[in-house]
């Protein structure tokens, strides 16, 4: 049986930990989560993500761990398998700077570009300036 568990769905940020497992060619058990459902708000899932929200890993080979956001998937996953993180402090400081780039700023405003033009404008919510914002 794989140490690793997935809980995702097809996202973006459902696709970080995919990527991963995928290019250190570590097999896992995937648990797709439909958001038609609503199963990341369901009470099973709220109590291995209180977030409720997708990314979430669970690792069996160490007393059922989970892990929820995707970052910090990444980076247990990094030190986990020794891969993709560099015991080079400097080198290691490089990457996690990268992480939280994405993590802090790229992946939220994506989120919200997202959100004003896909989700609110089709619904007649149209918001030029939030849309220029997170767009810009
Ligand atoms: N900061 C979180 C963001 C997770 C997130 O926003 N996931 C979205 C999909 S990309 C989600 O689960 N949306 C469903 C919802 O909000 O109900 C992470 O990186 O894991």
């Amino acid at each position: 049986m794989p140490d690793i568990r997935l809980y995702t769905a097809n996202t973006m940020n459902g696709w970080k930990p995919l990527i991963f497992l995928h290019e250190a060619e570590i097999e896992y058990d995937l648990v797709p989560i439909s958001f038609a459902k609503r199963e990341q708000k369901s009470d099973w899932y709220l109590k291995l993500n209180p977030n409720g929200r997708i990314p979430t890993i669970v690792d069996t080979s160490n007393d059922d761990f989970v892990v929820f956001e995707s970052g910090a998937i990444l980076w247990y996953l990094a030190e986990k398998y020794d891969r993709f993180l560099s015991h080079d402090p400097k080198v290691r400081s490089e990457t996690l700077q990268w992480l939280m780039f994405q993590m802090g700023g790229i992946g939220p405003m994506m989120g919200q570009a997202m959100y004003f033009q896909r989700i609110a404008k089709p619904t007649g919510h149209e918001d030029e300036y939030a849309i220029d914002r997170y767009v810009n």
